[in-house]
């Protein structure tokens, strides 16, 4: 197989190298608001306290004030607007920082890992008020008794996304393979969708960062998708509307793996059958 794949891709590569692949640009980008966000709040006594409906979000550590205690954002999106079978090709998430104090920090966007809520809590300020029926809490996915496995919340321990950031302005977190792999991953399983969780600095008082929520009236978080939409031809790999070197790419890139795109025929493998296709329809 081997021989075949360098062979093929040296032909794919000789294809667009001299121009023989017209990249027919059927791309399209969406900005998608906030479905939901919250704030997880650490407390030295267990009590649990939320923000659902407040205004802004926070990530990081508070000052003595506050006995130095945590706050991790939670943010997700919804991708129905998107139809099913899109190829995700760019993710770029922007929240405004409305409030900060001490030095640049970083922010960084975990993908969560078990589903959470929104509740009708609101308060001014990053305190929280008691939670309410069905807020995330530091202690419950679901205030107030369905908890996470580990206080805090389960996230993906390696950061989808990184940005530093200094004073109050709109952020942009780029475009990364995982933030693409997070995304496509909720489009393609959409009872999936946790959306991330905003970590900030959490050893450092007064590190604490304030993000305008969804329930603001001004500077929401929006997250702008481009994706290839579904194509008519599913040998189409990456719906670009040409089935050419690009698609066998992929095809022998996920040779012997069950990746639902290249696995064209949807027999639960990536395989000869998958590449037959492919050449059939080049
Ligand atoms: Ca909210
Ligand atoms: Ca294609
Ligand atoms: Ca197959």
């Amino acid at each position: 197989m081997s021989a075949l794949r360098h062979f093929v891709i040296a032909i794919a590569s000789l294809a667009c190298a001299t121009g023989l692949v017209t990249d027919r640009a059927t791309a399209t980008t969406v900005t998608v608001e906030s479905a939901a966000d919250s704030t997880l709040i650490s407390d030295p006594d267990g009590a649990q306290y939320a923000l659902g409906m407040a205004y802004q979000i926070y990530a990081g550590r508070v000052g003595d004030q506050g006995l130095g205690t945590l706050r991790r954002g939670l943010i997700r999106f919804d991708l129905s607007t998107i139809p099913a079978g899109s190829v995700v090709t760019s993710v770029q998430l922007k929240l405004y920082m409305s409030a900060t104090q001490g030095p640049t920090f970083n922010i960084s966007l975990h993908r969560a890992q078990q589903s959470w809520g929104e509740g009708a809590s609101f308060a001014f300020g990053g305190g929280g008020t008691p939670a309410q029926p069905g807020d995330a809490t530091w202690v419950n996915r679901f205030f107030p008794g369905e908890p996470w496995t580990t206080p805090g919340g389960n996230y993906e321990p390696v950061a989808s996304a990184t940005k530093s950031v200094a004073g109050i302005a709109w952020y942009s977190w780029a475009t990364s393979t995982r933030l693409v792999s997070d995304v496509q991953g909720w489009l393609n399983q959409p009872a999936a969708n946790y959306g991330w969780f905003v970590i900030g600095n959490e050893t450092t008082l007064q590190s604490v960062k304030r993000f305008d929520s969804r329930n603001s009236t001004v500077n929401q978080p929006q997250l702008i998708i481009t994706y290839n939409p579904p194509s008519a031809n599913p040998a189409d790999v990456n719906n670009d509307g040409f089935v050419n070197g690009v698609d066998l790419a992929i095809v022998l890139g996920a040779w012997g793996t069950s990746s639902p795109t290249a696995d064209i025929n949807n027999d639960g493998t990536v395989n000869g059958v998958d590449l037959a296709l492919v050449l059939a329809s080049w």
